[in-house]
């Protein structure tokens, strides 16, 4: 039976890609942090008794800013492959925390490889490290003749988490010529899903488009609506984390949709899931969105009402503007090919908020919480 190590087991991807190499038949084992709270939801349903002789799913206590409990939990599992999804995943709050996401996110990524070195693994393990389209900043004239970017276009990030990936980038592109270790960078563009943290922009969309739609909130507040993003379903984008470990030889990988999409629309996207029709009104900072009709006669709001302001509270102090990104090294040489577009993707992580917050008011209003009641 093969073994998996992946970091970050609890976040969006993590959870996504446990599931996938669990019905794979792979003996999974998870790093999570300790924290004051539960932070497990998103892998509660693969981890439901710890003490079943047949439990392939296994967490150990650790954190990537610490290389003896790293090098401790490698040497335990002996892992065939490793997954190093984990880091403080945040560009806007990457500003706020800049040394610690250099220590994360960059030399997180060291304390790995040079674990799996120092135990003598490099011939057993490979290492998927989760890159990002963060690395090319969305500089205009560094994308290729097609107009994307590509393996080869040229990186110029543009915050102190796109700075601390391209360490990881560099160091996991180093190890594997150094040491010929099968080492190898997803350079993935943005990936979503329900399970996607509620500060990243989509799910703090579709979270109150329904609330809104629901009468729960009245309005909500975002940053730069011209911003585009090319968004693809993180669980056909974990697919391909598995197949990069899978392929001959180890290489970096683009992982994207080719296409992109503004903020702005992404919101009249999710409004119209609801069948609610918005009309944005307004420049920069002054722009709002307002309810034109409601073909919906569950969600019935009253028309002109305000239900979106910009805040510059949300702006970043340096704004990755565009990112589109060239998938063809993937569709060609591993086969790969998502099931999911966008519209499919807003109307699984609307339908999935959509109960969310019918559960919500439910319980608001004193029902009680019986498991299945909104399935
Ligand atoms: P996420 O939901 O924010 O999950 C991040 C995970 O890392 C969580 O499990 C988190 O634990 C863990 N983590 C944070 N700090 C840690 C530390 N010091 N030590 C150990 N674990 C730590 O992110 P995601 O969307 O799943 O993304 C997975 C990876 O892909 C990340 O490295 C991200 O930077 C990268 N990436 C994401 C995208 C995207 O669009 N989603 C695109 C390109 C690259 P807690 O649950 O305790 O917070
Ligand atoms: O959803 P976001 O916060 O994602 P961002 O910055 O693109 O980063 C995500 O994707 C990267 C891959 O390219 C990952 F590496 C990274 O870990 C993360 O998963 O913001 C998307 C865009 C930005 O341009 C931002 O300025 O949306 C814009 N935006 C507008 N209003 C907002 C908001 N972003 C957030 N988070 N919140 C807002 O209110």
């Amino acid at each position: 039976m093969k073994v998996a190590l992946i970091s970050g087991i609890t976040g969006q991807d993590g959870s996504y890609l446990a599931e996938l190499l669990l019905e794979k038949g792979y003996e999974v084992h998870g790093i999570k942090r300790r924290a004051s709270s539960l932070n497990t939801d998103r892998i509660d349903h693969l981890y439901q008794d710890p003490h079943h002789p047949n439990q392939k799913l296994k967490l150990h206590y650790g954190d990537l800013t610490d290389s003896m409990n790293l090098t401790r939990i490698i040497e335990e599992c002996r892992p065939d492959e490793i997954y190093n999804l984990g880091a403080m995943s945040h560009v806007k709050v990457s500003f706020d925390t800049p040394e610690y996401v250099g220590n994360v996110d960059g030399l997180g990524t060291l304390r790995i490889l040079e674990a799996v070195r120092l135990l003598g693994l490099e011939k057993k393990t490979r290492i998927y490290q989760a890159s990002t389209s963060e690395l090319y900043g969305g500089i205009p004239e560094n994308k290729n003749d097609n107009g994307f970017y590509d393996e080869n276009s040229p990186f110029y990030p543009r915050s102190p988490y796109g700075v601390a990936k391209i360490y990881a980038f560099w160091i996991t592109k180093n190890y594997r010529e150094a040491y010929n270790m099968f080492a190898c960078n997803g350079i993935l563009f943005n990936h979503e899903s329900p399970r996607r943290g509620e500060t990243f922009v989509t799910r703090k969309i579709t979270r109150a488009t329904a609330r809104i739609a629901l009468g729960l909130q009245e309005k909500f507040y975002l940053g730069n609506l011209e911003a585009k993003r090319d968004w693809g379903h993180a669980k056909d984008y974990v697919r391909m984390m598995w197949m990069i470990l899978q392929a001959e030889q180890p290489e970096d990988w683009v992982i994207a949709t080719g296409k992109t999409t503004t903020v702005r629309e992404f919101v009249r996207m999710s409004f119209a899931e609801v069948g609610i029709e918005l009309e944005f009104k307004g420049l920069g900072i002054n722009e709002k969105a307002y309810i034109k009709s409601c073909n919906n006669l569950e969600y019935q709001l009253e028309l002109g009402k305000e239900i979106l302001t910009v805040d510059p509270k949300y702006f970043r102090p340096t704004e990755v503007d565009l990112l589109i990104g060239d998938p063809t090294k993937a569709n060609t040489n591993l086969g790969w090919i998502p099931e999911h577009d966008l519209a499919s993707l807003v109307n699984d992580m609307m339908s999935s908020d959509i109960k969310l917050m019918k559960k919500h008011q439910y319980l608001k209003n004193g029902g009680y919480d019986t498991i299945n009641h909104f399935e």
